[in-house]
């Protein structure tokens, strides 16, 4: 209520701003009240409550900063429904300790990092920051099959499946630093991932060139998301931040800063103009065909900086940060950030510029929304939603007005603005990077929330709002606090997502564990067998709530031990765990999954294993022991 009241007067600074409507919301914040107005503002269901045991009508995929994972939101009630570890340890998962988990954590990596961290003990990254999590499209919209996330600190990329909600593929991108960007190919399907390398570094970084930033390159890489395998590169010039693409598949683009090419924040500031860079794909497929590329660390690298045929270089004001392509098809919005504009390019006037036309000619509108535009959001009815992050508002306009604005009409595209606290970073729209935007909720990811919620000391939540968004207007309906940090989140509707209730006993994940039962003659699925090979040890158990196949196990101390357990449950909801006491050893088994951990059995005694996932009334009895036996 307070800052509500605070707003009325911010607002009236600004153009646009309707003061009735924040009227409305002051008079509406009484708790009962905004959620009745909400309510009878909700077009689609008609209902903004879910109340206990009602589903959600979309799934919210959100990224977790420096976490280093992907969460799964119910929208609109805000609840979190889940989290998959990506990039990060999952104490109660297992994602980084399982055989597994390491398998997706480590294949992916160069040679030269598993080098770096073997020196180290270790075998990967223990930590990730995963900003950008995508859906793969079929045909514009999305189709449900996978999940693509970025890792700026360690320059990977991941890919979720949909049908488990697990990482199956994680790679490390060479020739590049630290992936920031990343969305898919919408059309004709994904396709091609696209990824942005977003600091320059010396190409190949080995240090034979080192502080000369003039030597320095920022990469473009597509991955096939199909394989995971890196499809191209392109070298351009300035510092590649988000990207997106067209629904023609004919394009993709990045908003590119630093054209100074500068290592300092004064050097990097200094130029009044810097880039979106467009990528012609089908010109860059054609030169990867006709071999006009260098080929470092086996990927093919073309060079894609001025002059070339591969890519165009859209003069836009300073250091542009988001990239979101409209879903009328035609609207590449690039925000402003250090400018208080938006930048509208018609991607059908592309090709012309291609051809030999002026680079801006391509540019269509460029209103001024505010102060710190970071990134837009559509409704799929024609208008566009900009987060302000200097302004801390949220502003509403109109693409078509603004394209008139700028062709001389007299008319102001801006909508509406709301306030929203604090910050904002990345929005989304409900399915708003689709061809299926709805225009029904809006997110607002702020990255401050300073007094929303009470005071947990001094590293505080970010606070995600939800906008409605279905009456033509913006009407906040909810805060919701979250942990570090919610960079970006993708809106879909629920029944493009199925995800299954019980594992496939032929899935893929747990394929070496397959194939090391079928040489040890053992039954995987129903096993309780412990095989002895040299000081290889490999336990077999399975487990049917409240119990494991095996109640106690033998080993010689100093033995490499591997734990199989396979969950032979179908029941839907019915987890086990297998935990190992004073091991540092635990892990989810999932209904009809295989999971297993390596280790040395170096501690001589009694050890209790236990499922530490809660299935049965004897839920507490389902445990076990090994036995080590010491060494004479
Ligand atoms: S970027 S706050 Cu990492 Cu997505 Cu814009
Ligand atoms: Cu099985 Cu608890």
């Amino acid at each position: 209520m307070a800052d509500e009241t605070k707003g009325v007067s911010r607002r009236g600074l600004f153009k646009g701003t309707a003061g009735a409507a924040a009227l409305a919301t002051v008079a509406g914040t009484g708790g009962l009240g905004l959620l009745a107005s909400a309510r009878s503002a909700h077009a689609a269901t008609g209902a903004l409550e879910i109340a206990p045991g009602q589903l959600d009508s979309y799934y919210g995929f959100w990224s977790s900063g420096q976490s280093g994972e992907v969460r799964i939101i119910g929208v609109p009630s805000m609840r979190e429904l889940m989290r998959i570890p990506v990039f990060n340890r999952c104490s109660a998962t297992g994602w980084g300790s399982t055989n597994e988990s390491l398998k997706i954590l480590t294949d992916g990596l160069l040679p030269e990092t598993k080098d770096f961290l073997a020196k180290r003990g270790r075998v990967t990254y223990d930590n990730g920051d995963l900003h950008h999590p995508h859906m793969s499209f079929t045909e514009g919209t999305y189709d449900g099959r996978y999940l693509f996330a970025n890792d700026k600190a360690n320059t990977r990329v991941a890919r979720i499946r949909c049908d488990i909600m697990k990482t199956d593929k994680i790679i490390e991108i060479p020739n590049t630093s630290d992936i920031h960007g990343l969305r898919p190919q919408k059309y004709p399907r994904t396709g091609y991932v696209f990824a942005n390398g977003e600091h320059r570094i010396p190409l190949p970084n080995d240090g034979a060139i080192l502080d000369d930033p003039t030597q320095y390159h920022s990469i473009f890489t597509a991955i096939d998301g199909d394989t995971m395998e890196i499809a191209w590169q392109v070298i351009v010039d300035g510092n590649l931040d988000n990207c997106d693409a067209d629904y023609e598949g004919k394009w993709a683009f990045s908003t590119s800063y630093n054209s100074e090419e500068g290592v300092t924040l004064a050097e990097m500031t200094e130029n009044e103009q810097d880039w979106v860079v467009a990528f012609n794909i089908a010109a860059i497929e054609a030169g990867v065909q006709a071999g006009d590329c260098k080929e470092y660390n086996g990927v093919k690298v073309l060079d894609g900086r001025h002059g070339s045929k591969y890519t165009a270089y859209i003069p836009v004001s300073n250091s542009p940060h988001g990239c979101n392509m409209a879903p009328d098809k035609v609207h590449l919005c690039i925000n402003g950030k250090l400018s208080p504009t938006v930048t509208v390019i018609d991607v059908t006037r592309l090709q012309a510029v291609f051809d030999g036309a002026e680079p801006r000619s391509a540019v269509v509108a460029e209103p001024q929304l505010g102060l710190g535009p970071l990134h837009t959001a559509f409704d799929g009815k024609g208008n566009a939603y900009t987060t302000l992050f200097l302004d801390s508002q949220m502003v509403m306009w109109n693409i078509e007005d603004a394209v008139r604005a700028y062709d001389g009409a007299d008319v102001d595209p801006i909508l509406k603005k709301i306030d929203v606290h604090y910050q904002p970073g990345h929005n989304h729209t409900t399915m708003g990077e689709t061809l299926e935007a709805d225009g029904q909720f809006l997110i607002s990811l702020n990255k401050f929330s300073k007094d929303r919620f009470l005071n947990v000391g001094p590293l505080k939540p970010e606070n995600d709002q939800l906008i409605d968004i279905s009456g033509g207007g913006m009407e906040l309906v909810h805060d919701g606090p979250t942990f570090a940090e919610p960079h970006d989140c993708i809106l879909v509707r629920a029944d493009k997502v199925n995800p299954a209730s019980v594992y496939d006993r032929a899935d893929p994940l747990w394929e070496e564990a397959r194939v090391q039962a079928g040489k040890d003659g053992v039954d995987l699925d129903w096993g309780a067998d412990v095989i002895r090979d040299g000081n290889k040890v490999r336990v077999y158990m399975h487990s049917v709530a409240p119990a494991f196949s095996l109640d106690k196990f033998e080993v010689n101390q100093g033995d490499e031990v591997t734990i199989y357990v396979s969950n032979m449950d179908e029941v839907d909801d019915l987890t086990h765990g297998f935990t190992l006491g004073n091991h540092g050893i635990a892990f989810e088994v999932g209904p009809q999954a295989t999971a297993s951990v390596t280790f040395t059995a170096d501690r001589p005694g009694v050890h209790w294993f236990y499922c530490q996932w809660f299935c049965h009334a004897l839920h507490m009895e389902m445990r076990g022991r090994m036995l080590v036996k010491p060494v004479a």
